[in-house]
């Protein structure tokens, strides 16, 4: 499996899950600025067009987009790791936290934060509309070890996207101490620190060439 990505973005949720599985795949970064892949300069527009990371290719070729069903496939294809529930509720409960973290915390509270460029009353427009959803998820965290009963992707995904706590000041996470806890306890996980560890490197690889682009 080819697993295109960029470093610390969301498609480390990936890599964490296969580092889980104590597996390996082909790793190949693309440069979010210039949208070309490193290793040989192609244009990552051509394999997506919309651009975004994390792309999954399978051994038999197909290409799989969006964290949620990279995520999903990724755990079936290493069942015996037991990322995610076979079926049934269990499933559909994982699929639940799943779709929160994607649409609540990645695209809606974090990536306006996020965004520089963006004006000062997006960020407080967000603040007011996207912090009930971490309120919700530090009532949610207390007293859990995870998401599910067990590790999960949906962990996998959950700390990537809480990582993204060290670039947004703006949030005051003194405010959400079961969340906090919950991350440290992850950024410890050997899976998690592994990828932290190589991704970071590799972010600042990518913002030294592009500081000197
Ligand atoms: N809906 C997609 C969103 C993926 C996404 O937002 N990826 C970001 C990195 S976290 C990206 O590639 N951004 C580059 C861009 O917006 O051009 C998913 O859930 O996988």
């Amino acid at each position: 499996m080819d697993l295109y990505f960029s470093p610390l973005t969301c498609s480390m949720a990936t890599r964490i899950a296969v580092y889980e599985a104590g597996s390996d795949v082909t790793y190949i970064e693309v440069d979010p600025k210039t949208k070309k892949v490193l290793r040989d300069g192609s244009d990552f527009l051509a394999v997506n067009p919309l651009g975004l990371v994390p792309l999954l290719r399978t051994d038999d070729g197909q290409i799989l987009t969006e964290n949620a069903a990279i995520l999903q496939y990724v755990a079936d294809r290493f069942p015996d790791a037991q990322l995610a529930p076979a079926s049934g509720d269990a499933r559909s409960r994982l699929q639940q936290w799943l779709c929160f973290i994607g649409t609540e915390l990645h695209k809606g509270l974090f990536v306006p934060l996020l965004d520089r460029k963006a004006p000062a009353d997006v960020h407080a427009y967000t603040l007011k509309k996207y912090l009930s959803r971490l309120d919700h998820l530090n009532r949610y965290l207390e007293g859990r070890d995870f998401v599910l009963d067990q590790f999960s992707v949906a962990d996998a995904y959950l700390a990537t996207v809480l990582n993204w706590s060290m670039a947004t000041p703006i949030i005051d996470f003194k405010a959400y101490p079961a969340v906090t806890a919950y991350l440290e306890r992850m950024r410890k996980r050997p899976s998690v620190a592994r990828a932290l560890a190589e991704e970071l490197e590799l972010y600042k690889a990518e913002v030294a060439r592009n500081k000197a682009a």
